[in-house]
């Protein structure tokens, strides 16, 4: 993924591929994942496809990251009860396939054999 190819995660803010939105702000936007693996499966997910993964975002905006956080805790408030689980894949080898970086907020029962 470069710049000036807009991401799968990049084409749902700009609503060039439609989406379950479930949060949005300026920052950050949030939607129902389109495969889940648990009865709440939402990705939560910064604006900016500039940070591929957690590491990057954590060096270089960590306040950003923080709101990522922040955002899905008040989903998982929301649909939960605050019982959930946050997987942000990291590289190919750990199943990261858009390099975008998004946080998975899973909760209830997983799926079998699956982590998210
Ligand atoms: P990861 O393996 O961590 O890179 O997860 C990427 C997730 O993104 C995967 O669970 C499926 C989801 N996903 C991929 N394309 C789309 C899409 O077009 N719409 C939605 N809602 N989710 C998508």
């Amino acid at each position: 993924m470069t710049d000036t190819e807009p991401s799968v995660f990049t084409k749902i803010v700009a609503r060039e591929i439609p989406a379950t939105i479930v949060a949005e702000d300026d920052r950050v936007i949030a939607f129902e994942d389109i495969a889940p693996k648990a009865p709440v499966h939402v990705l939560v997910v910064p604006k900016t496809q500039a940070y591929a993964n957690v590491g990057e975002l954590a060096s270089a905006d960590p306040e950003l990251l923080a709101h990522v956080v922040a955002t899905a805790r008040r989903i998982a408030d929301e649909r939960a009860g605050g019982q959930f689980r946050l997987v942000f894949n990291t590289g190919e080898a750990a199943g990261q396939t858009v390099f975008h970086v998004h946080a998975h907020v899973l909760a209830g029962e997983l799926q079998e054999g699956t982590l998210a």
